[in-house]
């Protein structure tokens, strides 16, 4: 059984959409903690952060969402590396994973284990403050915690995380600049593309051999935008030909038998958008698959070489 911290991060910094504040607050609606609870886990919620003080900025508007941005991912980083269980991100938008997965990077390297990432995302969320095109830092986290160039006003990441550590399944709205950027830096990507062909069990258990194999720590990063928008509507950045409910559930069992996870973010939930609940229940359901529920009960599978 696992020690598991919720932490909400009610960050919001898309400027299309305001609703993933209420985020965390959704998933303790959605009885996060009792299904949690319910699979014999110890569940602490730790209510929700806020973010450190703010720098001392004055001007547009944006400079004024990047200098509260700056603050939340040196809270984050800080509190994420101090927790000793499995932490668990209720947010809030991908932004907060600048700080959350940052901050399991620095845990990991202090237990001198690697941190490997799987982003389960329909984007990249590979852009730089300066290659953005809208200006929302979601569409950044990833490379400013594989320490990419042009994240100056950040607290440097204090364990990049090297981009070949991170995994991207569910690909299908990828920016140009992002293109050309991931393939350099030579992060494995699985579009939709390849799931319709191969399935989505096949790359996901060959980077979890590797996982295994480097006897790293691995945190997940699930945005709702993975999710097929017929199934997961509460979400600003919907996408067309997302994953289906029993791909996501596969992957959270796969994960779960792995016995690899340390960390996970759940990312982007608009309750705004939300139909009665429904998509928050559906992550809930999703998480409970990543920690242990199932249909029958099965052997732990092994990824290791
Ligand atoms: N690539 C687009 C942008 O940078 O604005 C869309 C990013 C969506 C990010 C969401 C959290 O996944
Ligand atoms: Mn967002
Ligand atoms: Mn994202
Ligand atoms: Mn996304």
């Amino acid at each position: 059984m696992t020690d598991i911290t919720l932490l909400g991060v009610p960050l919001d910094c898309g400027k299309d959409r305001k609703g993933c504040l209420m985020g965390p607050d959704a998933y303790r609606v959605a009885g996060m903690a009792g299904a949690l609870a319910e699979l014999g886990h110890t569940v602490t919620d730790a209510g929700n952060l806020a973010p450190g003080p703010l720098p001392d900025v004055s001007g547009p508007a944006h400079l004024v969402d990047l200098a509260e941005n700056v603050a939340w991912t040196g809270t984050l980083i800080e509190a994420g590396r101090a927790v000793d269980g499995m932490p668990i991100f209720l947010g809030g938008d991908h932004a907060l994973a600048m700080g959350s997965v940052a901050g399991m990077a620095a845990r990991a390297q202090d237990r001198k284990r690697p941190l490997f990432v799987l982003w389960l995302d329909a984007h990249s969320d590979f852009h730089t403050p300066h290659s953005t095109q809208s200006g929302n830092l979601h569409g950044c986290p990833v490379a400013y915690f594989t320490g990419q160039p042009g994240f100056d006003a950040f607290p440097a990441p204090p364990a990049p995380v090297p981009p070949d550590r991170v995994c991207m399944i569910g690909l299908r709205s990828v920016d140009g600049p992002e293109k050309t950027a991931v393939t350099a830096a030579r992060v494995t990507t699985h579009d939709m593309r390849e799931i319709d062909e191969t399935g989505i069990a096949m790359p996901l258990r060959s980077f979890l051999a590797h996982v295994a194999q480097a006897g790293g720590d691995l945190h997940v990063s699930l945005d709702v935008d993975f999710l097929d928008p017929s199934i997961a509507p509460a979400v600003g950045t919907t996408v067309p030909g997302g994953t289906t409910f029993r791909e996501a559930h596969l992957v959270m069992e796969m994960l779960s038998e792995s016995g690899l996870v340390t960390s996970l973010d759940l990312v982007e939930l608009n309750p705004a958008l939300d139909e009665r609940g429904r998509t928050a229940s559906l992550m809930v359901d999703l998480t409970a698959s990543l920690m242990g529920r199932r249909i029958f009960d099965r052997p732990t599978q092994s990824f290791g070489a």
